[in-house]
């Protein structure tokens, strides 16, 4: 058996602060209808991905709000939704959402083919600090400017299989996969803006790669799933950001890679069915994994002191 979904991964250049919605969705749509031309069923665009990566900045709320999103869709974004159904393309899409109640969220939606929201996803894990710290060359103010979800992490039935989402920071932890694995995913899309400079160690610069594909590759083969990593990279308001953008499958193995730091689509066949070859056997949760044991050594955290660095 085979359950066929081609997927693009829609990986985005840098965004210009003054860069208008509008200008933005132009580029989201150039690449929705090459990816639809190119066979897929699904587009997954980055983190944050109609406006640049604010967090950078300390800045004021009148401006803050300018970079969320009241309504999805809203006038400008309406084009993309329209178009994608018109074409049948289902999409993903990371914003900043600014709810009726007045609540900030790191977001993503999973829109299916006919255009219904299928899934929305509020960030769980938010990177960087809560206020800002002068001796940084750039902020890092997720901290600051959203509130961590509330919902953790959800299957959803969608385009033929179980989607879950993630975005950025939830990648480098193996409770976001495994939370998704426990309900059987499938697929876990993951927008990501991850600045290659990290200012509390910049020993780890060099590693942001290595890094990327390690945790994503990890968390697909640990928990027999596809996963679509998509960033925005290139140099963004003076800040380097990684592309690397990934479809990476059941095995662990990097099935397409973006090359360039760009504007640009990867595209792949994604057999879901392909997640049951891990999951009945070196993966098979119900016959292998012991969860009594876990609960136990979880209990007695603690007991254990850190081992004494100072000799
Ligand atoms: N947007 C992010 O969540 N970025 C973080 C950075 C700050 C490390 C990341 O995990 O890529």
């Amino acid at each position: 058996m085979s359950r066929p979904l081609t997927i693009a991964a829609a990986q985005m250049g840098p965004v210009g602060r003054a860069e208008t919605r509008a200008h933005v969705v132009e580029r989201l749509l150039a690449m929705l209808r090459e990816s639809a031309g190119r066979g897929a069923e699904l587009v997954v665009f980055p983190e944050l991905a109609l406006t640049t990566f604010f967090p950078r900045w300390d800045l004021p709320d009148e401006e803050l709000l300018t970079f969320f999103e009241r309504d999805m869709p809203s006038a400008d974004t309406k084009p993309l939704f329209d178009e994608a159904e018109r074409l049948g393309v289902g999409f993903h899409l990371g914003y900043a959402e600014l709810t009726p109640d007045g609540h900030r969220y790191n977001t993503a939606i999973l829109v299916e083919r006919d255009g219904h929201v299928a899934a929305r996803y509020r960030k769980v894990h938010l990177p960087g600090h809560e206020e800002p710290e002068a001796w940084r060359p750039f902020q890092h103010l997720e901290r600051k400017y959203f509130e961590p979800g509330p919902d953790s992490f959800q299957v959803h039935r969608a385009f033929g299989g179980l989607v879950g989402l993630a975005i950025c920071n939830d990648r480098r932890w193996p409770e976001t996969y495994r939370v998704l694995g426990l309900q059987g995913v499938e697929l876990v899309c993951i927008g990501y803006n991850t600045p290659i400079h990290y200012a509390p160690d910049p020993a780890q610069d060099r590693l942001a790669a290595f890094h990327n594909n390690l945790v994503m590759a990890a968390g697909a083969y640990q928990n027999a799933t596809w996963v679509v990593g998509v960033g925005k990279g290139g140099v963004e308001e003076g800040v380097d950001a990684l592309s690397d953008s990934q479809i990476i499958a059941p095995s662990g193995e990097v099935i397409a890679r973006c090359a360039t730091s760009d504007d640009e689509v990867v595209v792949a066949v994604c057999d879901l069915d392909l997640c049951l070859a891990y999951k009945r056997t070196v993966f098979d949760f119900d016959r292998y994994r012991r969860p009594e044991m876990y609960t136990r050594i979880t209990s007695q955290r603690g007991a254990v002191e850190p081992a004494d660095t100072e000799s």
